[in-house]
């Protein structure tokens, strides 16, 4: 059973497998320091986890093994466009079919071959993603607080099912931590939101600030955002460990048209129902027409092209109130 649906995940395009048996998180207390310095932002949900992430059986009792799997992303680096001021940057994770989906239908499919019945999670739920990686030994967790493997890299989509069963586990290998004496994403993230090595601050992190914040960004991080107007990458792309590595073998994630490095000037004018059309069943609809379009805006004033203050005074007479002092910040820094 173990080696049958192991074959059948690396076929759907899951590079790691590893089946652990459920036991306490030793990350728990450090989950719990990063709540009580508020480092979660507004993510209210984060919070309401802990007490699942502290009393394990409340997710895990009455099952006996977690399949942990993780799945590149990777097709190709956004280096060449991360210093063009036309081009807005989004976050090679959200350039494909939304991996939430794509990865349960996969495992839906495997569990059923195998007349299977488990939980899926994706990036859901009180779950330690990273922890459970990396006691499945598929890397470390890097300073980024990234879980890097030495082939794949960190461009990883995590997930895990949870079976009653209680099928033969493997062994928990965990891997060296092969960051040394490296410092690269620390001294690239343009926030300041690596505040220790694996500790991230998400109220300054830009993949906060662009997709899970919903209100006035702070005026004193707009500039550092730079062109990133869904996610970040920079953390990640400056990182020796992912310089050579394979490209995605799952088809979904492979770039969408208009959803990397697209135009600013074009992204200025999009409708809502652009917005939708072009970003559909992608992860950029998570931060809604209203929030990506504040990025864009925040994005259009760092571009230092004054030819988007007509295209700015044109969204400003939408009289969108999330969009104003966004708007009005970029226009005085274009004149
Ligand atoms: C909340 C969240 C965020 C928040 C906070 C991120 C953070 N670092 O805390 C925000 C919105 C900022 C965010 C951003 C991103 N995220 Co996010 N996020 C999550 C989520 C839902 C929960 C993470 C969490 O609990 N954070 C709290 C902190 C305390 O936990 P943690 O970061 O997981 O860190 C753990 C370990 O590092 C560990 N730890 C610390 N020291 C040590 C030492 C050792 C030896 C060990 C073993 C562990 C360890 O303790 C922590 C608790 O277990 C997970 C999915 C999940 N359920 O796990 C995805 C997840 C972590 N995110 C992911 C991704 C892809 C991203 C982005 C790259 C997206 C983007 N491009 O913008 C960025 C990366 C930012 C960064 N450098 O971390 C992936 C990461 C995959 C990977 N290879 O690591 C995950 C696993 C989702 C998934 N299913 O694939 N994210
Ligand atoms: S994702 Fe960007 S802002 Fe967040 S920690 Fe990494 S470099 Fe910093
Ligand atoms: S950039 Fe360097 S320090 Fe940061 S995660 Fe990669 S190897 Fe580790």
């Amino acid at each position: 059973m173990e080696e049958k649906f192991k074959e059948l995940a690396r076929k759907e395009g899951f590079d790691l497998i590893s089946f652990l048996r459920p036991r306490d998180y030793m990350t728990a207390e450090f989950f719990k320091k990063w709540l009580e310095s508020n480092f979660h932002g507004e993510m209210e949900y984060m919070a309401r986890h802990l007490d699942a992430i502290q009393n394990i059986e409340k997710i895990f009792d009455g099952h006996g093994t977690i399949i942990v799997l993780a799945a590149s992303y990777f097709t190709f680096s956004l280096k060449k466009f991360m210093n063009n001021p036309e081009r807005a940057l989004i976050s090679k994770y959200a350039w494909g079919r939304d991996y939430h989906k794509v990865l349960k239908k996969k495992l839906k499919r495997v569990l059923r071959e195998l007349d299977l019945h488990g939980k899926i999670y994706v990036d859901t739920g009180p779950i330690l993603e990273r922890e459970l990686a990396y006691r499945a030994g598929f890397g470390w967790i890097g300073k980024n607080a990234m879980l890097i493997n030495k082939n794949f890299g960190s461009y990883l989509f995590l997930s895990e099912v949870i079976l009653k069963e209680k099928l033969e586990t493997d062994e928990e290998q965990i891997q060296p931590d092969l960051c040394y004496n490296c410092t690269r994403c620390i001294d690239a993230c343009p926030t300041g939101a690596i505040v220790e090595p694996r500790l991230i601050n998400a109220n300054l992190c830009i993949g906060y600030l662009t997709v899970e914040y919903k209100g006035v960004i702070p005026e004193e991080l707009r500039e550092k955002m730079g062109n990133w107007v869904f996610g970040c990458d920079i953390c990640q792309e400056v990182c020796p460990y992912n310089q050579k590595i394979p490209a995605t073998r799952i088809e979904d994630f492979k770039p969408r048209e208009g959803t990397f490095a697209p135009l600013i000037g074009e992204l200025l004018s999009l409708s809502e129902e652009e917005f939708e059309e072009r970003f559909q069943g992608t992860p950029v609809r998570r931060s809604k027409y209203e929030g990506f379009m504040r990025n864009v805006i925040i994005a259009a004033g760092n571009s230092g092209n004054p030819e988007y203050i007509e295209k700015l005074k044109k969204l400003w007479e939408k009289g969108n109130d999330l969009w104003s002092p966004h708007i009005e910040w970029a226009i005085e820094k274009l004149k």
